[in-house]
Formats: structure tokens, C-alpha cells, sequence
């Protein structure tokens, strides 16, 4: 099985590190969806971040598809996502807010990177702003009301989903989210980042 893509993508690397904590072996091929975009149009002609190649040679591609793939068809007894209801409903609502943190985030840098000064809209620079602050907003109360295990053995889909979009964020827009604005989210992060599953997956 082969994980293809950067770790700089925040998908990608939650993909990772979830297999990771979830011990399935996998190869991982460090393709950019930029500067090798030959190169992955031949592994996945859609050229997204993360693909997976199976085993048996089947293209799987976006972060939450993978992991359900991995998670029910190879190792269901390792999964990192809570089968309680209040638990399950709690992990959805916060890898919800942590994609779209990193949706967000990902507008704001292909705005700021790949499109020409002159041609940058500010009225929608601003409106993903305030939704990437929003996200980080709704997971910062999420954490007020009760925290999230980021121990090796507790920690689950959610808060892999959380730390990887907050150190995304922290790398590429430091500007736009500030850590002192969400302690918790900040102190979590760090937390998480020293389990040797992320350790071993750096966001380079
Ligand atoms: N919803 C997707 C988002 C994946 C995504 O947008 N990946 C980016 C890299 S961070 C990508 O493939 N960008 C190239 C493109 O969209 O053309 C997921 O969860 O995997």
C-alpha cells in the first residue's frame, strides 16, 4: 500500500499519522501535486493529496475516504474513531471543524501563493479569514468544555484531526490564527506533536 504525497499537506499527514498510530504499514512516496505534477498525474490522472494505492492497485484518493477504508477494511480492531454515540457524535463535529480549519487555511495560502498580486480579492481573503478563525473558534469552546486525550493510547481520529490542522495553521498563516488567542488548542498541539506517530510524520 502507498500513501502518495507531501507531508506539508495537512491530509496527507493525517493520514499518516493515523496509520501510524494504527501500526498498518504503508510506503510513503513524497509526490507534490506542484512540483511533480507529471509525476502524481501518472499515479492519480486527478492529481490529489493524499492518494492511496492499495494492494491490489485500486486509487483511492481524499483524507476521510482513505481513513474509512483503512479503518473498516483493514484494521477494524485498531480504529481511531469512538463506536459510543455521544462519543462518535463529538469526534464527527470536531474533525468537521478541523477540515474545514484546514480547507480554510489551504484557500488562504493558494490565494496568498499561487495567484498573482495584483489578481488577489481581499473581500475573499477576508470571508476565509473569518472562517478559518471561526473553525479554530468552535474547537477552542469544543476544548473549554472538555479536553481530548493526546496520549498514544487515548488520543483518537479528532484529536490527530486537530493537532495536524493546528500545526498546519501555525506553519503557513501565523498571522491570520495567533496561538496566544487559542491556549488550549495551542497546548493540546504540542502535546500531540511529541507522540512518536507525528514525531516520525515532521510536516515537511
Ligand atoms: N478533502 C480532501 C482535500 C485534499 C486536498 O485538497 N489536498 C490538496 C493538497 S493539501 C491538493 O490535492 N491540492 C491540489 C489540487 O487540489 O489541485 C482530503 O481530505 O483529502
Amino acid at each position: 500500500m502507498q500513501l502518495i504525497g507531501m507531508l506539508d499537506s495537512p491530509y496527507v499527514r493525517r493520514v499518516a499519522v493515523s496509520l501510524r498510530l494504527m501500526g498498518v504499514g504503508f510506503e510513503h512516496q513524497a509526490v507534490s501535486v506542484f512540483r511533480t505534477f507529471e509525476q502524481f498525474h501518472r499515479i492519480n490522472p486527478v492529481v490529489k493529496a493524499p492518494t492511496l494505492v492499495c494492494d491490489d492497485g485500486t486509487v483511492l484518493m481524499d483524507s476521510t475516504l482513505i481513513l474509512d477504508y483503512v479503518e473498516t477494511c483493514l484494521a477494524p480492531a485498531k480504529s481511531l474513531m469512538p463506536v459510543a454515540p455521544a462519543g462518535r457524535q463529538r469526534a464527527l463535529r470536531l474533525i468537521g471543524l478541523a477540515l474545514a480549519a484546514c480547507e480554510k487555511s489551504v484557500q488562504i495560502v493558494y490565494e496568498r501563493q499561487l495567484r498573482p498580486a495584483e489578481k488577489q480579492h481581499q473581500p475573499w481573503l477576508e470571508r476565509v479569514e473569518g472562517q478559518v478563525l471561526a473553525a479554530y473558534g468552535e474547537l477552542e469552546r469544543e476544548f473549554e468544555r472538555a479536553p481530548l486525550a493526546a496520549s498514544a493510547e487515548g488520543i483518537d481520529q479528532a484529536g490527530v484531526s486537530v493537532a495536524v490542522a493546528w500545526r498546519f495553521t501555525q506553519l503557513m498563516l501565523p498571522d491570520v490564527v495567533k496561538a496566544a488567542d487559542f491556549p488550549l488548542l495551542q497546548a493540546f498541539a504540542q502535546q500531540a506533536e511529541q507522540l512518536p506517530a507525528f514525531i516520525d510524520t515532521p510536516p515537511l
